[in-house]
């Protein structure tokens, strides 16, 4: 098999009301447009609803389109499993919702081809009005904790639109130590973002930080307060790790 040019991994944990609503349904429709090769790789993260069976449908149909699934491990394992499954030059996430609209892979391709091995999108145009005042401080003061502790100079840890060469995608996803443990309940996201961008600065890589629209999709995985507690344990952890040399 030849390689794809680019790879989509979409993680989906009970994402069947999303799949109803035509979330993918532009997908294939634009990915059929371009000129380069392209696979999609969804990761069914152990749902409980149809989602699983929605998606193997829906790769049935549509060809250069296939389904993994894991065990329930939150989004760091379900990401994971498909950027190491991904046969991509180029390899990009993004989460099932669609928030951040997948033409902006183009802009993200052009960053690669002038020498990023990292892109991570940047929510600029955020549909931040939507949010509770709550979850919006609770967000600030996570991003503000983030970047003091692991991350100086990243601007938006958090979208999740984010897209790696071949070579920068395995070093730092084969290199994850605190955010690939699977046996979560619920919805689970945690410092995945942190940990990726603190390893991708470790080994040098060039990191882009491209602006993307952000699109309000109402969530109701996570845990609004166990969740932000969570992030920082790990953020802290993270630091620990590389305190204690296991990052190598
Ligand atoms: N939140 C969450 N998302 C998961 C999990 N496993 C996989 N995902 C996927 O991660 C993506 C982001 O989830 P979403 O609820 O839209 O997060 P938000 O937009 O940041 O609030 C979606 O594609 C989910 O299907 C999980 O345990 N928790
Ligand atoms: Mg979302």
């Amino acid at each position: 098999m030849t390689r794809p040019f680019l790879s989509v991994v979409i993680p989906a944990y009970n994402e069947s009301p999303n799949y109803s609503a035509g979330c993918l349904d532009p997908l294939v429709p634009f990915l059929s447009r371009q000129k380069f090769s392209w696979e999609i790789v969804f990761v069914d993260d152990g749902s409980t609803d149809d989602t699983k069976a929605r998606l193997s449908e829906f790769c049935r149909l549509h060809p250069h389109t296939r389904l993994l699934t894991i065990p329930h491990g939150g989004k760091a394992a379900a990401v994971r499993a498909g950027i190491l499954a991904a046969q991509g030059g180029i390899i990009l996430f993004t989460d099932f919702d669609q928030s951040t609209p997948l033409k902006f892979c183009l802009d993200f391709i052009a960053a690669h081809r002038r020498g990023a091995a990292v892109v991570i999108g940047v929510r600029v145009h955020r549909d931040a009005g939507a949010d509770s005042l709550a979850s919006r401080v609770r967000s600030r003061i996570f991003l503000f904790f983030v970047r003091l502790i692991a991350l100086p100079g990243i601007r938006d840890s958090q979208c999740g639109f984010k897209s790696f060469t071949r070579g920068a995608a395995a070093k730092i996803f084969s290199s994850l130590q605190v955010c690939r443990q699977n046996q979560v309940s619920g919805g689970y996201m945690g410092a995945f973002d942190v940990e990726v961008l603190f390893l991708a600065r470790k080994f040098g890589l060039a990191i882009d930080q491209l602006p993307v629209d952000w699109i309000r999709v109402p969530s109701h995985h996570l845990n609004i307060w166990r969740e932000p507690v969570s992030m920082l344990l790990d953020t802290l952890k993270i630091r620990l790790y590389d305190i204690l040399g296991k990052y190598g």
